[in-house]
């Protein structure tokens, strides 16, 4: 055949493999014996001569796994889980290679791989619906599905030094280490860098060099793994049921059976901390810490006790001062750039032969052909190690030209940062998955559980469409970009953007700032992407002899944070509020208020008693600690005109009131049923009035007062603001209403649409209806504020409303009225939110930025003129 005819019949030529797979690590191998099984014809392309991937490679003195090897090892195969025993709580590189290498070989992996055999471009071809695969061996393979199984940290950066390439001794890379290991014997050498794989090998390039200097740019927490042999504990808690051991790392933040830290750092005391870091400093483990306490990586106070823990220790290893100071780290939280855990790391820098150049302080100038010059000396080596890095997460996907439908290529896709649907698959690349990719737990869990998940996900995934008659698969805009958001979203209520990390991309010159992890735990990812499956597909479209198909649609819609919440809330199984007496209701919110966090410091409470419309109202009056007189804000809590009392939104109260700067005056109005409509609003108008009546004596700026509420409460809050327009005064200066109920009407969608799972369900707000007021009544501007005859000229406002709300469409519309009636009204919806979360300060991170705003709302009416 002519080579043009052989061109033409490739190019109209139906796949030749059901998948090619790219790389022969853990997830590579795991992906290929997966496919085999389901009856799919798959070969494995692999760079390197042998399985092994990151163990392959990372061959540098030291190098073992921090994660402990019973967890970082394949659970698919129970009889590999009982014949392979691992020699230490943490293996050497050498015995994880060995270990992966004898999986190879029990399941006959060797023939479907390709090695010495590179990927250099991949290109959907979308008349022939497959992947056109050009290897380094010039041949091009025809797949229908194309993996990339390359590994999270395997593309070494290019270390950014000036000189870099002119040294004229030995250099090395620690993720390009020489198969023959390298002698240190005697030499002078210079290692830089000091992240995990520097940590490691540092103690052990020590032990033989005739000197070692460390160039170190960010000291990284570190702590002693005490490796050694597997603990009898861990042993007995595999051996017992490894089937139950392997059930519970899959169902766990970080894929590795550990009790979370459901506690909050300060709400135990200093010594109990104390005594829980020391527990964790013993454990060897590297999650300990983050485990901890329930907000190690979300709250700056609480993270900085680790830090403060840690560098105690590092100053109680290290003998010189100066030396221990430069190794402490000071610029990130704990956990916000991977830690490592060592073997004898900073006892290696008492040692005379050791010792530290801190680039902070002297930083290099130039790689030269003798050595290292640094600002202020000159060094000269004979080996330079490089432990600089990798292009995290991104770098190993998009150094393959790939290129989807219309010749996108994914190297411009993701020029702005990667997107996503799942981490798994991209818009744009069809029948293409990435395993760990960028947008799923990957890096922030048990890389071993992380890869298993992805590869049986993607395994079922392409069996259904062969039996569905389907042959490509892609995600919807909309799902990727509702992704992306998500993972933002996860982001954002942590710590971790806050750090130069390779987790952000922050250590390769020029690459987006982007937190390319999922944040949201292995737990909750896999159950988010068997609900997809669950859901037929959620977010993707098909095509094929079946037909065309798309099931548009975003998996997760909630806050993180809020998602969670939920989650454990029908975990205690709580009841319907609505099922209970009003008693039981009271007492049940009482009971829960005592378990949440206190929010912030205030500079005065003080509980005092105030006219009402018909007796004495308790009222909680919060001042903020900065000299007065300050505004006034009166605040009506939620609660359903049925439950609550003036301290029952305490944390939200302090939190406004520190935000805000503004005296809070939390008033007590009386309840239903005993107190029907209409003496909730009554009371608060009553309240009203002789807070602006008694504003000096309380601390406040006679004629700065502002009005807020959350639900019920701000309906009191509205309707107190109609009621003082309508009697000429006190004068409002702003109204804040936090997801308010504003009428009477059921038939809204959001009653429909959020009417159940959300805890404030429709039943609830019917039963909180039927306790208030009569169905006559109900109709009344002063229970339905939004009826009101006129809207025009009442104060200024803010109306927060939240997705997931029944009341969200009537907060909506206050809103619209009140600014088609000339008021200057800000609508403030707030994705993903519930009607309880903003109020729960330190709980419900994500509801900070509404909080945030509430507050500066509330400054701008009470500074205006
Ligand atoms: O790389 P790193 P790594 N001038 O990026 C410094 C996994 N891993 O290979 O922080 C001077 O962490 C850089 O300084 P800075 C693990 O997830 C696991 O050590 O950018 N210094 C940093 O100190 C780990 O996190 C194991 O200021 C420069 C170091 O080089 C990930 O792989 C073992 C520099 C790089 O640290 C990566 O670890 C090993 C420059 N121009 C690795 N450029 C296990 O135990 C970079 N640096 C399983």
């Amino acid at each position: 055949m002519s080579a043009a005819m052989e061109s033409a019949r490739s190019a109209s030529a139906g796949p030749e493999l059901d998948v090619v797979v790219v790389g022969a690590g853990f997830a590579g191998l795991y992906m290929l014996h997966r496919l085999r099984g389901l009856g799919f014809s798959a070969k494995v392309i692999e760079s390197a001569d042998d399985v092994g991937g990151t163990w392959y490679w990372n061959r540098y003195p030291g190098a073992r796994c921090d994660i402990e090897s019973i967890d970082y090892s394949y659970s698919f195969d129970p009889e590999l889980q009982r014949e392979w025993q691992w020699s230490e709580r943490y293996a050497t590189q050498p015995e994880i290679l060995r270990y992966l290498g004898h999986v190879a070989d029990k399941h006959d992996l060797r023939r479907d791989i390709r090695f010495s055999t590179r990927v250099e471009a991949a290109r959907w071809d979308d008349d022939a619906s497959l992947w056109r695969i050009r290897t380094s061996r010039g041949d091009e393979i025809r797949a229908r599905f194309y993996v990339m199984a390359t590994g999270c940290l395997s593309l070494p950066k290019t270390p950014d030094v000036p000189g870099y390439g002119r040294f004229a001794g030995e250099s090395y890379y620690t993720g390009r280490w020489p198969h023959q290991g390298v002698d240190f014997s005697g030499k002078r050498v210079a290692v830089i860098g000091t992240g995990s794989s520097a940590v490691q090998s540092i103690p052990i390039i020590a032990r033989q060099a005739a000197e070692l200097t460390v160039f170190q740019r960010t000291p990284n927490f570190s702590r002693p793994a005490f490796n050694g042999p597997v603990t009898d504990a861990k042993k007995a808690a595999f051996d017992t049921d490894p089937a139950a051991y392997r059930a519970a790392a899959r169902l766990s933040g970080a894929g590795v059976p550990l009790e979370p830290g459901l506690v909050r750092a300060f709400q135990v005391s200093e010594a109990e901390r104390l005594a829980k870091y020391e527990e964790a400093y013993a454990s060897g483990e590297l999650l300990a810490f983050g485990a901890a306490f329930a907000d190690i990586l979300s709250n700056p106070e609480a993270n900085a006790t680790v830090c403060d823990f840690l560098r105690g220790k590092i100053r109680s290893i290290v003998r010189d001062p100066e030396t221990a100071e430069a190794l402490s780290p000071k610029d990130h939280f704990y956990g916000t750039k991977r830690p490592c855990i060592d073997t004898s790391y900073f006892e290696t820098f008492n040692l005379p032969h050791v010792r530290l150049v801190d680039l902070r302080k002297d930083p290099i100038a130039s790689i030269t052909e003798q050595g290292i010059d640094t600002a202020t000396r000159s060094f000269a080596f004979d080996v330079i190690v490089f432990a600089t890095g990798f292009d995290a997460m991104t770098g190993a996907i998009v150094s393959v030209d790939i290129a989807g439908r219309n010749g996108l290529a994914l190297a411009d896709k993701w020029a702005d940062g990667p997107k996503t649907y799942l981490g798994l698959t991209t818009t744009g690349f069809p029948n293409f998955f990435a395993i760990t990719g960028p947008g799923s737990p990957s890096v922030l869990s048990n890389m071993a559980v992380s890869i298993e998940q992805h590869v049986e996900w993607v395994g079922r995934c392409l069996a259904d469409m062969r039996e569905q008659r389907l042959d490509v698969i892609e995600p919807t805009p909309t799902a990727e970009t509702a992704w992306v958001q998500h993972v933002n979203d996860g982001a954002e209520i942590s710590l971790f953007p806050r750090a130069n990390s390779w987790y952000m991309g922050a250590n390769v010159p020029g690459k987006p700032r982007v937190f390319l992890p999922y944040i949201g735990g292995v737990d909750r990812y896999r159950k988010t992407c068997d609900e997809v499956i669950r859901r037929d597909y959620l977010g993707f479209a098909f095509d094929g002899p079946a037909g065309a198909r798309c099931n548009d649609g975003v998996v997760c819609r909630l806050q993180p944070d809020v998602a969670m919440l939920l989650d454990a809330l029908a975990e205690l199984g709580v009841p319907p509020m609505e099922s209970l007496s009003v008693e039981d209701a009271r007492r049940f919110v009482i009971a829960s208020a005592a378990l949440r966090p206190p929010g912030p410091e205030v500079g005065e409470i003080v509980d005092g008693e105030l006219p009402g419309a018909a007796g004495g109202l308790a009222y909680r009056l919060y001042r903020p600690a900065s000299p007065g007189p300050h505004g006034i804000v009166a605040y009506f809590h939620g609660g359903g005109w049925v439950v609550g009392s003036a301290d029952s939104d305490d944390p939200l109260c302090r939190d406004l009131c520190v935000r805000s700067g503004a005296i809070v005056v939390s008033v007590d109005y009386r309840h239903a049923p005993e107190a029907r409509f209409p003496a909730a609003v009554d009371d608060g108008f009553a309240a009203v009035r002789w807070i602006a009546a008694n504003a000096a004596m309380l601390g406040g700026v006679p004629g700065k007062l502002a009005v807020c509420g959350w639900s019920a409460g701000a309906n009191v809050a509205a309707v107190v603001c109609q009621l003082a327009r309508d009697a000429g005064g006190p004068a409002i200066a702003g109204q804040v209403l936090l997801t308010p109920a504003t009428d009477c009407d059921f038939t809204r969608a959001s009653y429909a649409e959020n009417g159940d799972g959300y805890v404030l369900t429709t039943a609830l707000v019917r039963w909180f209806r039927d306790h208030y007021a009569d169905p006559a009544d109900r109709r009344n501007p002063k229970a339905s504020p939004l009826r009101a005859h006129s809207l025009a000229g009442l104060p200024p406002a803010l109306i927060v409303t939240c997705e997931f709300d029944p009341l969200r469409d009537e907060g909506a519309a206050y809103a619209a009225a009140l600014a088609a009636a000339g008021v200057d009204a800000r609508h403030l919806p707030c994705r993903g939110q519930i009607h309880t979360s903003i109020p729960m300060v330190d709980v419900i991170l994500s509801g900070a930025p509404a909080r945030q705003e509430m507050a500066a709302a509330l400054r701008r009416f009470l500074a205006a003129p």
